[in-house]
């Protein structure tokens, strides 16, 4: 089995990163008893609270632990991987660990925890992050559902020649779902940027005009990975700030945590809601 410390076996490019998965996999069976996972979530900035409103907490694994897996760079992101048991019976696999495109560790890493999810035997994959928003009608500390992508990293998670269909990658069955549970909310087109830096105006107005309503940095590799191995995946955004240009201050990282913090309570009662429904 592969290593988990220092030396990420994804570093390693004669690795086949679905064993690594697979390897995974077995680590949360063996520490959860949980030999299938039903539905996956990536818990982004401002999602994490969700995870304690799903159903019962069987088991928390350090995302160290777990092979492929390394602890979150960023503040605010927990680093573990949490199995619950839904009151339905169905079991989720709550990702609280997120390795970001501008880590700059390559995109097997970034899309592990979605190939992860996949062998748990998850079928369905929830993706959240915090994010900017484009349309000047959002204010910080709304959720968006996302509709669908505009990938701007230049990157793939594919490898080789491995054509794979996108049409409706954000399905718009779950889509349906989340709007029955609430009527209110609006749909974006996220772009992910690579980062780490935030845009500039003129970015921005650039993905506005290519389709773009919210700017990210994570999701949209994630999302091509989980459609590759065969997953449906709902997406969501909390609007955390207006992006560069819409908002006329400069953006802090602080004021992006602070607006995910007062959001917290409100969008992890709606995606609890909405997962106990899909
Ligand atoms: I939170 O304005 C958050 N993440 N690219 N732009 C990009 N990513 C973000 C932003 C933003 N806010």
């Amino acid at each position: 089995m592969a290593t988990t410390t220092s030396e990420n076996p994804l570093n390693d490019p004669a690795v086949d990163p679905f064993e690594v998965a697979r390897d995974a996999a077995a680590v949360i069976a063996d520490r959860s008893g949980i030999e299938h996972h039903d539905i996956a979530l990536t818990l982004g900035s401002g999602w994490a609270k969700a995870a304690d409103l799903l159903g019962e907490t069987v088991s928390e694994v350090p995302a160290t632990e777990v092979p492929g897996f390394s602890a979150s760079a960023v503040v605010g992101h927990t680093g573990t991987l949490r199995s619950v048991r839904m009151p339905d019976g169905r079991h989720a696999l709550v990702i609280g660990a997120r390795t970001h495109y501008y880590e700059g560790h390559g995109v097997r890493r970034v899309v592990h925890n979605v190939r992860t999810a996949a062998a748990t035997g998850a079928s369905i994959m929830v993706l959240t992050n915090g994010a900017g928003g484009i349309k000047e009608h959002w204010k910080p500390g709304t959720p968006v559902l996302i509709s669908d992508h505009i990938n701007l990293t230049a990157d793939s998670p594919l490898e080789g020649a491995t054509f794979v269909d996108l049409t409706d990658l954000y399905a718009a069955r779950l889509r349906a779902v989340a709007k029955e549970i609430d009527p209110t909310l609006d749909e974006g087109v996220y772009t992910q940027f690579r980062g780490p830096q935030y845009e500039t105006w003129a970015e921005v107005r650039m993905a506005r005009t290519i389709g773009g309503d919210i700017v990210g940095m994570s999701t949209a590799l994630e999302a091509i990975a989980a459609r590759q191995a065969g997953m449906e995946v709902l997406g969501f955004s909390l609007i955390t700030n207006l992006a560069a240009g819409i908002q006329k201050e400069p953006l802090s990282h602080a004021e992006v945590l602070q607006a995910g913090k007062d959001a917290e309570p409100v969008i992890a009662d709606l995606l609890a809601r909405v997962v106990a429904a899909l």
